[in-house]
């Protein structure tokens, strides 16, 4: 992973990290590649870790409630499956920790409409979602930046596509301390050098999405080996016929080596030797094997833990009363700061 120039002060062992996923569908190799498979080895890395289940952002796109409530089960197992140990880091779902939705509310008041229209995800679902273009969908970064800021968190591990998202993060941070005097943890992201993003099997000038419309455009993580096999053949490549890493040229190829290197753990000299005077059907069975062998560990713990649903509520649960816990803090000194307390406090807490 890359560390961002700006680091924060303190070391990793005093340092907290976040990271979260929305339970919008089941989620894909994407996903996986480009976040979740990062968040395991930091459990390791930072004093502490905070990974959340985004059930509010999933609200810009209406949701059937009883999906939505099985959506979120499952993504806590997928979590869990990959190696998320609720032992060492705090597993809890947005909603249930309502200082989110303050937090959100107070930072609005510190964000410009037009830092919101420039946001490319924005115009992308725009585009996506003619009919529900809400305003919860245009405002989804500072409800991002709450869910970061509330915890103090030092690091952000994400794929690419969040990186403008993340930088919003920081200017809000930034201009309120500029305001207040330190209220927040400026955070900085984690990007993965590889397979950041990955890309859509069927248009691979795309990011593979869970909410693509095609099967054939995105592995989900929980397929069949037989379903997967079947999209990498019919993964979309180009006429070249020559196996090489050209992502302006041959984006589909240049997709399939980094979805390849980034399971078989290759560096692109490798990857490129192994492949050499091999046509495109090899490249894409090999992939598809390679990604098979690494989700397969994932898919057998995630059957396991859907069998338990009493231990997966149980985790949760203690998630949320921990977030609650930690999000005192930060939302105190920002309460006072903004004049929102009588004495330090406010009538009804506790
Ligand atoms: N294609 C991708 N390559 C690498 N990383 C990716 N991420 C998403 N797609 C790719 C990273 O996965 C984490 C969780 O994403 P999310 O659930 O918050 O939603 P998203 O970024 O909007 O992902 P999707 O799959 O495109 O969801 P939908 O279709 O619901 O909008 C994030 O760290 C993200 O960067």
């Amino acid at each position: 992973m890359n560390q961002n120039d700006n680091a924060s002060e303190g070391t990793n062992q005093s340092q907290t990290v976040l990271s979260a996923a929305q339970p919008t569908g089941q989620l894909t190799l994407g996903n996986y590649l480009g976040a979740l498979r990062h968040w395991v080895p930091l459990q390791d890395q930072y004093a502490n870790s905070l990974y959340c289940i985004v059930d509010l952002h999933a609200l810009t796109v209406r949701q059937d409630p009883q999906e939505l409530r099985q959506r979120v089960m499952e993504l806590a197992a997928i979590y869990l499956a990959c190696g998320i140990d609720p032992q060492r880091s705090t597993i809890f779902i947005q909603s249930h920790v309502p200082a989110h939705s303050e937090l959100n509310w107070l930072l609005s008041t510190f964000t410009q409409m037009g830092e919101l229209e420039r946001m490319t995800q924005f115009k992308e679902k725009a585009q996506r979602h003619k009919t529900n273009i809400n305003a919860g969908l245009f405002s989804y970064p500072v409800l991002m930046a709450a869910d970061i800021l509330l915890y103090d968190a030092h690091k952000v591990p994400v794929g690419e596509d969040q990186k403008q998202h993340l930088e919003l993060a920081r200017d809000i941070a930034t201009r309120v301390n500029g305001v207040y005097g330190k209220i927040f943890q400026v955070p900085d992201p984690l990007i993965a050098k590889e397979a950041a993003r990955v890309k859509d099997l069927q248009d691979p000038t795309k990011k593979m999405s869970k909410s693509a419309p095609s099967e054939l455009a995105k592995i989900m993580l929980l397929d069949e080996p037989a379903k997967i096999l079947k999209k990498f053949k019919k993964a979309v490549t180009d006429s070249e016929g020559v196996i090489r890493y050209d992502e302006q040229n041959q984006p589909g190829v240049a997709n399939l080596l980094t979805i390849f290197r980034a399971c078989t753990g290759q560096s692109e000299e490798e990857a490129l030797a192994h492949f050499s005077h091999n046509m495109y059907g090899k490249l894409k069975v090999e992939t598809g094997e390679a990604v098979i062998a690494a989700l397969d560990p994932v898919r057998t713990r995630y059957q396991e833990l859907m069998d338990e649903p009493g231990y997966l509520a149980g985790v949760l649960k203690e998630g949320a009363v921990q977030a609650r816990a930690r999000a005192e803090g930060v939302m105190g000194r920002f309460q006072e700061a903004l004049g929102l307390t009588l004495d330090g406090t406010r009538f009804g807490d506790a």
